[in-house]
């Protein structure tokens, strides 16, 4: 297999990604700025379907009405020269001072306001160019000090965001969905909505949880020293896995938005073989930073190598599936017991208490000493993870 990828595999990029400059908290940039017409050009040489946006990775915050237009128009012919598309956008609602204290939840409620404008005014440019998802990353919706927020009112101010927003893209008629992308920290000390299930909860109470999912980033759970494959089975299960942001992560520190595949390989595969056998539809957007090490080489290297691995890891997941000794594995570890309902159908408690095998004929320590067989079924998933098998 070449592992080369084509628009079939829906591989999609933020324009920050590979545009990003290397600027961190401790250091100035080490690359110069990327024109986003030549992202897109390049990124479809390499076999992406998709480019994603903030509004001020293609308009520079502060653009006249004119210069706006301009930007869009390179945009706009990049896109259709390579056929690429715009599955999703989102608004930076973090760069500016302006949005020190936040955004939507921000103390000030001029802020808000502006807010609310910045993401509606982007919202319409999403729709014109035909984006299914609206992504909205909170960064800087929390604190680091406990006086500093009402998180009740903060979160009464955020469904009050997503309310207008939604009665909004409805009233438009847009075919638009939103997608709640959850980090438990940085750059606030706390963010609001830190991890898949807070934001799961969340959904529930909005006017109109129907348009709204969530988009779990690999890195954001791992930092909370979550189990991401986890995390994106809940959101499966929820029906809200409306987008995904891939990279890697080495454990519960700095975001590190390493190209997928580096950080914890475990979890990469576990993740690649539920969204390939998950029933998710959506694109395979990475979200990585290339390390500010790397010139514009490196840049275009690191892009590779996150649908290279992704492709590596659907093999393997695949050959694993389909391996006959890890069927064995599966049904020793009766994982085809644990679909079958734990009642029978229409058994009542009144039924369960009058069944004598469940608790008074039950072999409790025959039970209990059966083993599980995990260590063979995940040794089989190992061996295809690194290649040893098949
Ligand atoms: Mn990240």
């Amino acid at each position: 297999m070449s592992y080369q990828p084509t628009p079939d595999d829906r591989f999609s990029f933020g324009l920050w990604t590979v545009g990003w400059q290397g600027r961190d908290p401790f250091g100035d940039a080490t690359r110069a700025a990327l024109d986003p017409a030549e992202s897109v050009r390049r990124l479809a040489e390499l076999g992406a379907y998709g480019v994603t946006f903030h509004d001020d990775d293609l308009i520079p915050f502060g653009a006249t009405d004119a210069e706006r237009a301009s930007h869009i128009q390179r945009f706009r012919k990049a896109l259709e020269e390579t056929g690429m598309a715009v599955p999703m956008a989102t608004t930076n609602l973090f760069t500016h001072p302006v949005f020190k204290d936040g955004a939507f939840t921000a103390n000030d409620r001029d802020v808000r306001r502006y807010a609310l404008r910045k993401t509606l005014r982007n919202i319409d440019l999403a729709a014109e160019l035909g984006a299914e998802t609206y992504v909205a990353w909170g960064g800087r919706e929390g604190a680091e000090s406990g006086g500093a927020k009402d998180v009740r009112a903060a979160l009464d101010r955020m469904k009050e965001a997503f309310d207008l927003l939604a009665d909004y893209v409805t009233e438009q008629g847009y075919g638009l969905r939103f997608a709640i992308e959850p980090k438990p920290n940085e750059p606030r000390g706390d963010i609001l909505l830190p991890t898949v299930g807070h934001a799961l909860a969340f959904i529930e109470r909005l006017e109109r949880p129907e348009l709204f999912g969530v988009n779990p980033e690999v890195g954001h759970e791992q930092m909370a020293g979550l189990n991401f494959p986890h995390g994106i089975a809940q959101a499966l299960w929820a029906g809200k896995l409306y987008h995904i942001d891939l990279n890697g992560q080495s454990g519960i520190k700095y975001d590190q938005d390493l190209r997928f595949g580096a950080g914890d390989l475990r979890a990469a595969f576990w993740l690649v073989d539920l969204l390939e056998t998950g029933g998710y539809a959506g694109p395979r957007h990475f979200d990585f930073k290339p390390p500010r090490t790397e010139d514009h080489d490196g840049v275009w290297e690191s892009a590779a190598g996150c649908m290279r691995n992704y492709l590596i890891l659907k093999e393997r997941a695949a050959a694993f599936r389909a391996d006959p000794e890890v069927r064995d594995a599966l049904h020793a570890s009766r994982l085809p017991e644990l679909a079958r309902p734990t009642l029978e159908p229409g058994e009542t408690a009144a039924a369960l208490l009058a069944d004598r095998t469940a608790l008074e004929e039950f072999d409790v320590e025959a039970a209990a000493a059966r083993g599980m067989a995990f260590e063979r079924l995940d040794q089989l998933a190992m061996d295809h993870l690194l290649g040893a098998r098949g």
